[in-house]
């Protein structure tokens, strides 16, 4: 099976650690291509270019949360919700919306500043802390190892790209049970080790 990714992707990171906590870290190649560059070897076999992307013999399936139920299926384990069992579905798609609102809010701040959207800057901001306030309020801190699910990883994902690009510099002081949260899952290996990097930035480009 071969994961292409880039490190600093956020749903690509869900996967990767999908992967490794269920014990297939070994049996996923991964590969890091360009995004938005035609020879992008991802744009051979999915159009649209993007990632996370897994190819397994005939098989291209792009979305981070189909590839993690894929990879599910294959370790035994379960990370995603299970279609019928809603009140799970439901909680998930509330912590992949909030993954998606900082991934536009980072998007936007990647731009170079005169195609920057002043709008889209301030809407983005409101949506997030509006989600860091109900995380604050309805998460539990874990007592024991971190449940690892798509459920918690988007949000892990989600904060790990918020911090990373400094965008609610004060979220910490803000939400003291959600800081708590984080540091705990933070110290999970898996989670520590696929945290984004400086090092693997790139511009936005067409
Ligand atoms: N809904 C998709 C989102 C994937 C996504 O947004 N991928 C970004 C990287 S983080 C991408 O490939 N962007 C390519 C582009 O913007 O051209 C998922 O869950 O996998």
């Amino acid at each position: 099976m071969k994961l292409y990714y880039t490190p600093n992707s956020p749903y690509a990171r869900i996967c990767r650690i999908t992967a490794i906590e269920g014990g297939l870290g070994d049996r996923l190649e991964l590969d890091w291509v360009g995004l938005r560059t035609p020879d992008s070897p991802v744009v051979a076999i999915s159009p649209l270019g993007r990632v996370p992307l897994l190819q397994d013999g005939d098989l291209v399936l792009p979305e981070a949360r189909h590839i993690c139920a894929y990879l599910d299926e294959k370790s035994g384990r379960q990370t995603v919700a299970r279609y019928g069992d809603w009140q799970a579905v439901a909680a998930e798609a509330q912590s992949l919306a909030f993954l998606d609102v900082v991934t536009v809010w980072s998007r936007e701040t990647r731009r170079q500043e005169e195609d920057r959207s002043a709008f889209m800057l301030e809407v983005a901001d409101i949506q997030v802390r509006r989600g860091l306030a109900h995380l604050n309020k309805t998460l539990e801190v874990p007592t024991g190892a971190p449940p690892i699910s798509f459920d918690t990883l988007c949000i892990v994902a989600g904060l790990g790209m918020m911090r990373f690009y400094e965008l609610v510099p004060d979220w910490r002081e803000a939400h003291p049970t959600l800081a708590a949260w984080s540091d705990a899952y933070d110290a999970v290996p898996s989670i520590a080790e696929s945290a984004p990097s400086q090092d693997a930035l790139r511009p936005l480009t067409r």
